[in-house]
């Protein structure tokens, strides 16, 4: 297929057509991929006779999920080039994809299963080799004592990011070890506060708030909102970058002048942590001035809904009038009764669809309604009901609360001139579709939910959602999932699964083995696909609380990074090509089989296998039986076996045919837009201007009782440590970054040569203001610190880095460092609705190192 990259004058529609060639154009009315698109992608003609040519698939947590084809001869990985889609703007990879082959071949990989040397301290880097059969034995022989003498919770499964696949990624049949044994399941706290701030107005979930990548070209302006897609996920910024040739207006808010900030048309430097405040400062802005969208708002949105004084709730039928409260109560009743054997999950379904409509204020009859029957609504007033419930609308209550967040104090917070805020806010309003592209800047404070609820209630007010172009870009997640409840829990041994309790927590619980204040003996930890130790906020709370408190710490991986050197077993897994898996893809329509292309190398296994020996060597063989755990095809029936995967029509035979196949259920190239390809998921279908139902993301018995009242309505609260005015500031004068390195995906690619001569050593990025107050210059050793601990690292003198900022660009590993470690620094705090790490919210200051 040609190249995408698109002449100007180009829209979407007619991009397609151009750029399309006939492959692309005959699946037009296809829903997914067809056999054109399958012909267009079987490669294996242009290998040689000695060569073969795999599908595989890059899968860490980059979110590109870029497909590549390995090229193979005699058993070995010689070449990786990128792979073909149906849509061949979604073709394309990195540096770190294409040097995948120095991993695979890497001297540094862990070769066999390896023990701490008896007696030896932990992370002294004393191993022994041992056989496999040493080494199941002896980690189910932890497992067992652990679950025996202290209970089954006591064992900890952690996965983090690792990789996606649903075979050997953070998918994997180790849910199922943990649901058998009712042990414990770590939630992922990475990333978590974005989605949980945009799901109180959008209801999509934890991840499912944006639009198709290449919706951006239907947007006559993208916001780049604290995310760095040059680095971070440069195939959406490819898109982003071909709407701009076409005329869209790129604009960047960032702390610092980021590398997309660069290729935007315009930067708006904003200070850390401030965002949320800006945003509402804008929707209060727009609503003084009538420019929001009132047809949105009044049609779209829960605007006019009720709410009750006395109970927040919104005035629905499930508590107004008295007699319909009562048949509610009473069909709930019988609900129970009918469902309570099938268990919470049908149970809650069978609640949550009993009719319980939503009342509107009807000036025609002065008197409530409900909003179906209501014909002429209103959006705004306190009124009260006939039997004296005393109702505002959400709006009204939503304009009272905005009314205090003003334009001057966003520029003294931001540091954004007022002008130009009112500016930004004004073309939220008359710009045709503006795309949102938001990751994780944002988030990464303590308060990074409340940015995020504000930015979405933005958009609310504006009516850029469920448009073409208009909405979330940045993180598209799988619209279909495969049945992953029957993939691990389909065996007659489960009892239980616990998926509440934040990794977060984990240096409080082996610390104090106790969680929230309640005994929580934890002493076994299983990590794959994670590296904790380096990944997590305040590492040395993991040195001094988690190391010198856990029984044994088992690690799946394939190099000696921070966990694996601590660890007390390390169990050397295959590399991504070593092994068969699946993915549906973050970033691109795809889901896509990533084949084994060569046999695992020296005595590492696949996490697959290595779970099914550790299951059985548990006493649990008829959950990892032995004589179906190595057959794909099992797998594949039980991911497929649900009805939506079967009215697709997915199945093995097909995906290993087609390789790639669109799970969209679009035309190819026609994004997936949420809130207009299907419905909002919210209760009501509308965008929820008022968050009725509180609930924290996890419920692991944390007490938020005195905050629940105040969180129905989007707010600012300040950052944890990182704020202007916070009293840290004179300590420690400078914010501490992150940013996420263009030369790893986290600690991925730590020592890969080629990514290494390009970015040798820990760097700190400073300005030369600050450089110059401490008497550094440029490639000097500074040392970094806080008192949490400190960090060595070469000085680099950017003047794309604000005055006021530091950062280490993140991932580097604790022996690459001079002294210290850049994770040392970071804040381990974060907020219990949200429970999502804040690494942003940190300050430090740094002088001279003096070896
Ligand atoms: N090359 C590479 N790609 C990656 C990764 C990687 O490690 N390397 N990691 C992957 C993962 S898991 C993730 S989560 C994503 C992260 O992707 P990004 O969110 O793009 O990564 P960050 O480097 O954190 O960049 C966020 C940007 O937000 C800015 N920022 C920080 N604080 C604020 C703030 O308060 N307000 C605003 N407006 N901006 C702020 C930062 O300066 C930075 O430019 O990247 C993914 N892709
Ligand atoms: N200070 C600071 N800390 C941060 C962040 C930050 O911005 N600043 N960002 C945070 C974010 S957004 C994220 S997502 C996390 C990421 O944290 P992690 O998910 O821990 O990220 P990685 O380092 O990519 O990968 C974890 C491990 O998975 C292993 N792995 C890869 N493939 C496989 C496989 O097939 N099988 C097994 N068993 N293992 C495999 C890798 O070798 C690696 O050691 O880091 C977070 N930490
Ligand atoms: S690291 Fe990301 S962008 Fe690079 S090849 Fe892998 S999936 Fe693609
Ligand atoms: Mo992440």
């Amino acid at each position: 297929m040609s190249g995408a990259h698109g002449p100007k004058g180009l829209t979407r529609r007619n991009f397609l057509k151009t750029t399309g060639a006939a492959g692309v154009a005959a699946c037009l009315s296809a829903v997914g991929t067809n056999l054109a698109v399958a012909e267009e992608l079987d490669d294996d003609e242009r290998a040689g006779d000695e060569e073969r040519i795999c599908s595989v698939m890059c899968r860490s947590n980059c979110m590109g999920s870029c497909r590549w084809l390995a090229h193979v001869r005699d058993g070995k990985v010689v070449k990786l080039e990128p792979g073909n889609y149906p849509n061949d703007g979604y073709r394309g990879g990195c540096l770190k994809g294409a040097s995948y082959m120095e991993r695979i071949y890497s001297p540094t990989r862990i070769q066999q299963p390896m023990r701490r040397v008896p007696g030896s301290e932990r992370g002294a880097g004393e191993w022994e080799a041992i056989s496999w059969e040493e080494a199941i034995e002896e980690a189910a022989k932890h497992i067992k004592d652990a679950a025996d003498a202290y209970g089954p919770k006591s064992v900890v499964f952690d996965a983090s990011s690792g990789q996606y696949g649903y075979m050997n990624g953070v998918y994997n049949q180790f849910a199922r070890l943990s649901g058998v044994m009712g042990a414990t399941k770590t939630a992922v706290c990475y990333d978590y506060a974005a989605g949980y701030g945009i799901n109180r107005v959008l209801g999509t979930g934890d991840w499912a708030y944006c639009n198709e990548p290449n919706s951006v070209l239907d947007s006559s302006m993208v916001v780049v909102w604290g995310t760095n897609p040059v680095f971070t996920a440069p195939q959406n910024w490819r898109w982003i970058q071909w709407a701009k040739e076409n005329g869209t207006k790129v604009i960047c808010i960032d702390p610092i002048k980021s590398a997309t900030a660069h290729r935007s048309d315009e930067w708006i430097q904003v200070n850390p942590g401030y965002d949320g405040y800006m945003a509402l400062a804008m929707s209060n802005y727009l609503i003084q001035n009538e420019l929001q969208n009132l047809d949105f708002i009044k049609e779209k949105s829960t605007g006019a809904f009720l709410v009750r004084e006395d109970t927040k709730a919104h005035l629905r039928a499930s508590n107004w009038p008295a007699e319909s409260a009562a048949t509610y109560v009473a069909t709930v009743s019988a609900v129970k009764e009918k469902y309570a054997a099938q268990g919470a999950a049908v149970l809650a379904a069978a609640v949550a669809a009993i009719p319980n409509k939503y009342y509107v204020w009807d000036l025609d009859a002065n008197a409530p309604k409900l909003v179906e029957e209501a014909t002429n609504p209103a959006l705004e007033g306190t009124f009260t009901t006939p039997d004296g419930v005393k109702v505002t609308t959400a709006y009204t209550l939503l304009k009272e609360q905005l009314s205090q967040y003003t334009i001057e104090e966003a520029s003294k917070k931001t540091g954004v001139p007022a002008e130009r805020i009112e500016e930004l806010a004004r073309s939220f309003a008359t710009e045709r579709a503006v795309s949102v592209n938001i990751t994780y800047g944002l988030d990464h404070y303590v308060n990074g939910y409340l940015n995020t609820w504000a930015v979405a209630i933005l958009l609310a007010l504006t009516g850029q959602l469920g448009r073409d172009g208009a909405g979330f870009t940045g993180v598209f997640t799988q619209t279909y999932t495969p049945a992953l409840t029957s993939y691990w829990f389909a065996t007659p041994e489960f009892k239980e699964y616990n998926s509440q309790v934040p990794a977060a927590r984990l240096a409080e619980m082996f610390g104090t083995q106790k969680l929230e204040g309640k005994d929580y003996p934890s002493k076994v930890l299983v990590s794959y696909c994670s590296n904790l130790m380096s990944n997590m906020t305040g590492q040395n709370e993991w040195i001094n609380k988690v190391l010198p408190n856990m029984d044994y710490w088992i690690v799946l991986d394939m190099e000696m990074n921070d966990s694996a050197s601590h660890a007390d077993l390390v169990l050397p897994v295959a590399s991504w090509y070593e092994k068969e898996d699946l993915r549906t893809a973050y970033n691109n329509p795809y889901m896509t089989i990533s084949e084994k292309a060569i046999d695992p190398l020296y005595e590492t296994k696949s996490d697959n296998e290595i779970i099914g020996m550790l299951g059985r060597a548990l006493g649990y063989e008829k959950s990892f039986p032995e004589d179906t755990w190595d057959n794909m095809s099992y797998w594949y029936k039980l991911l497929f076996s649900d009805k939506i995967s079967q009215a697709a029509g997915y199945t093995e035979e097909r995906l290993r045919e087609e390789k790639v196949i669109n799970y969209t259920g679009q035309e190819e190239g026609s994004p997936w837009i949420r809130g207009k390809s299907a419905p909002w998921p919210t209760e009501s279908g509308r965008v929820q201007l008022y968050y009725e139902k509180v609930a924290p993301r996890l419920n692991y018995g944390q007490d938020l009782s005195s905050r629940d009242a105040d969180e129905h309505i989007v707010y600012f609260r300040e950052p944890d440590e990182c704020g202007s005015e916070n009293p840290l500031a004179e300590k420690y004068p400078l914010v501490y970054l992150q940013e996420h390195s263009r030369f790893r995906i986290h600690t991925q690619w730590f020592e890969v040569p080629v990514l290494r001569e390009l970015d040798p050593e820990p760097q700190g990025k400073v300005n030369s203001v600050d450089a110059e107050a401490r008497g550094v210059k440029d490639g000097d050793y500074i040392e970094v610190f806080n008192d949490r601990g400190h960090a060595v690292v070469k000085a680099l003198i950017d003047e794309s880095i604000a005055p006021g900022i530091i950062s280490i660009p993140k991932g580097w590993q604790r022996s690459q460092f001079k002294a210290g470690c850049y994770q040392e620094l970071t804040n381990p705090k974060t907020d219990k609705y949200a429970d999502s790490i804040a690494p942003y919210d940190t300050r430090v200051d740094f002088k001279k190192w003096e070896a």
